[in-house]
């Protein structure tokens, strides 16, 4: 398996210097953006974001350009935009930016663009109007295609490495022969508003309009919205729990996912769950061990991609943008250094159905248990 190649080679520069992560500035704060450049997560405290930026402060480290984080205290677009229109007036070199909403941002994204600052959006995409181009993940298809195999998978008691690669396959195959009652999901997403989770979300949407699924699982998703904060996730969870209308909670954020691992945890009842997660923070609700038995779990197997390299990849294409010309346009190419133990790579800018580009700069990898010990020290 390719990924499992790529993916093990993850570790040096971001992994391991997580715990010394720089700490994020609060909103306000003025210091270290002038001639720098600006990274904003959805909200400080995300590991994801934390492991983010120290990828992306790792590869502009080694490039020899300053940069700072600057993600709000509230994942909103109103907390980002306020702090955006700082960074903008404290002279920020360039914005890397995951949003927490579509809409809203055209005034101070202007504002950048006035100023000839760069905004590259990653994870959470910002308008094709305003951004140079968006760095992906993952195939948002492949992401929302695999969740829902993965929680249907888990419900009809199939263990991942049974599917030996080929999850689309083994699904059909195990729901030939199901004839139960028909299979609810729930989602435990971010924000109503979030584009990545809305983007995933629609092509969770169209897996299950797909024939195999018809009568067997339910096409329509039971759609929560914790707004990727613990508080408003383990409530929302919680609610799951006590409607009790799902069999499988699909949680498309770290948040979520980790919140609802607690809650159904300790609810202990039958309701699974599956998603994108750190291992560091599933940990306790998965299985650690080959010899253990996935489903007595409540989180059988769950999905993440290499978060370090997603946030270096970002640093890579502002410099590109920086010293390289790169301007985003389809067929445009970004070449990213040799960082940590990865070799040099090349990236190319494809059209995106919003009439702007995105440069696919990562792969969805299924972490079970026959992996989980090794990356719930790592990631
Ligand atoms: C969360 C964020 C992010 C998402 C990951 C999987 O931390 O919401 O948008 O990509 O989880």
């Amino acid at each position: 398996m390719k990924n499992v190649k790529k993916f093990a080679a993850l570790g040096l520069a971001g992994i391991m210097t997580l715990a010394m992560a720089a700490p994020a500035l609060a909103a306000g704060d003025t210091s270290e953006v002038s001639g720098s450049h600006v990274f904003m997560f959805k909200s400080v405290g995300n590991a994801f974001g934390v492991i983010m930026y120290d990828g992306f402060s790792s590869y502009m480290e080694q490039v020899g350009e300053n940069c700072t984080e600057k993600s709000p205290a509230e994942t909103t677009v109103a907390a980002q935009v306020q702090l955006l229109d700082e960074a903008i007036t404290q002279g920020a070199k360039s914005i890397s930016i995951s949003t927490n909403g579509d809409t809203g941002f055209d005034e101070v994204f202007s504002k950048a663009k006035e100023a000839n600052i760069p905004i590259v959006s990653v994870d959470s995409k910002a308008s094709a109007d305003f951004r140079i181009t968006h760095n992906n993940q993952a195939s948002t298809a492949d992401i929302g295609a695999m969740q829902v195999r993965a929680a249907v998978l888990i419900e009809l008691g199939v263990p991942f490495d049974s599917a030996d690669g080929d999850m689309a396959a083994t699904v059909e195959a195990a729901l030939a022969d199901y004839d139960g009652e028909e299979i609810k999901i729930g989602v435990l997403s971010a924000g109503i508003d979030t584009p990545v989770q809305n983007g995933w979300i629609a092509e969770m949407e169209k897996e299950l309009s797909k024939d195999i699924y018809a009568g067997k699982v339910s096409p329509e998703l039971d759609k929560k919205y914790g707004n990727d904060e613990a508080v408003k996730s383990t409530q929302e969870a919680t609610a799951f729990v006590a409607e009790n209308k799902v069999d499988v909670i699909i949680s498309p954020t770290t948040v979520g996912i980790a919140a609802a691992g607690e809650v159904l945890k300790q609810a202990g009842v039958d309701i699974k769950l599956t998603g994108l997660g750190l291992p560091s923070e599933m940990a306790p609700y998965m299985p650690t061990s080959p010899e253990d038995d996935e489903f007595s779990f409540v989180c059988p197997y769950m999905m993440l991609w290499d978060v370090s390299h997603l946030g270096a990849s970002t640093a890579a294409i502002q410099m590109a943008v920086q010293n390289d010309g790169f301007d985003g346009t389809e067929g445009s190419t970004v070449t990213m250094q040799a960082w940590g133990e990865y070799a040099e790579e090349t990236f190319t800018a494809e059209a995106d159905a919003d009439g702007g580009t995105g440069v696919l700069t990562g792969i969805p990898y299924v972490f079970d248990k026959n992996n989980m010990a090794e990356w719930a020290d790592k990631l």
